[in-house]
């Protein structure tokens, strides 16, 4: 197996391995470079919705997404997908995923399987990263502070995707969400410690409200997705990427107007998170 970096700060490629039969050994190998890493990005991968269960049960347990469509044979399995005749993507703007849940999802692990001509590529940025290019002052002025998180506003009757032409597909909408998770974690597995709200779903810091913590959020906010921070996975027919939503926020491009694009996700368990 090879690693090579994809950009200073985020994401590796891992070569010579096959996902759907890959050793314990490996597995060890590929997991610990995704939690350091963010993202790791596997090509040429014969992965079948079988094998992407099967490999996602041998990582943990699968947190079946409360909104996206779900694969009728496969209900592990969410859809994400964009009709040419939509505008709106999922996943079309800077975020880590289900930070609304008390235990946030660990990560996912996003299969292409439909692909537009060009571009549909992922955004990821290194919250390690964003989180040490952050002045003194700015540490300091966020140790011990806490953020709610939900996820109503997107997805509840009336919010962000009901007023698209995406709203339609999506389920979930009667669901109350929330939860509250230190602004600085520390990475279950690396230690590492990580900046964690994300422009999506982080509403107020605890004791401040919505008004009030705009200032400090917008300053967080910007220093997380700097250039250097990120890296950006291209799409190809039979490429894989697992992400750690601890560790890495995205971005899904959504530059392909007139075209289909369509992945699978199943979305892995994670654990409760600490400062
Ligand atoms: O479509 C993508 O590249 C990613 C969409 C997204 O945000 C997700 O699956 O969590
Ligand atoms: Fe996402």
């Amino acid at each position: 197996m090879e690693l090579t970096p994809m950009a200073p700060q985020c994401g590796v490629e891992i070569s010579g391995v096959s996902l759907a039969n890959c050793s314990d050994a490996k597995m060890r190998e590929i997991k610990h470079a995704i939690y350091e890493h963010g993202v790791a990005v596997f090509r040429d991968q014969d992965f079948s919705p079988e094998d992407h269960i099967a490999f996602a049960k041998r990582w943990g347990g699968i947190d079946i997404n409360n909104y996206f469509p779900l694969e009728d044979e496969h209900p592990e399995i969410a859809i994400v997908r964009k009709k040419p005749d939509q505008k709106t993507n999922i996943g079309g703007a800077w975020h880590t995923d289900h930070s609304y849940d008390q235990i946030p999802a660990m990560g996912s692990i996003l299969v292409a399987r439909e692909l537009p001509p060009e571009g549909g590529d992922t955004l990821f940025a290194h919250m390690g990263a964003a989180y040490d290019s952050l002045s003194d002052e700015l540490k300091a002025e966020i140790e011990g502070l806490e953020a709610f998180h939900t996820a109503d506003h997107v997805y509840e009757e009336g919010g962000i995707y009901a007023q698209t032409d995406m709203g339609g597909d999506l389920r979930g909408q009667g669901l109350k969400t929330g939860a509250t998770h230190p602004v600085v974690i520390r990475h279950p597995h690396t230690g590492r410690r990580l900046l964690y709200v994300n422009g999506a779903f982080t509403i107020n810091f605890l004791g401040k409200t919505r008004a009030e913590s705009l200032p400090l959020l917008h300053k967080l906010l910007d220093a997380a997705v700097r250039d250097d921070n990120q890296c950006r996975v291209k799409w190809r027919p039979g490429t894989v990427a697992i992400w750690d939503n601890r560790t890495t926020w995205h971005n899904a491009m959504n530059d392909y107007h007139g075209h289909y694009r369509e992945m699978h996700r199943i979305t892995l368990s994670g654990e409760a998170l600490a400062a």
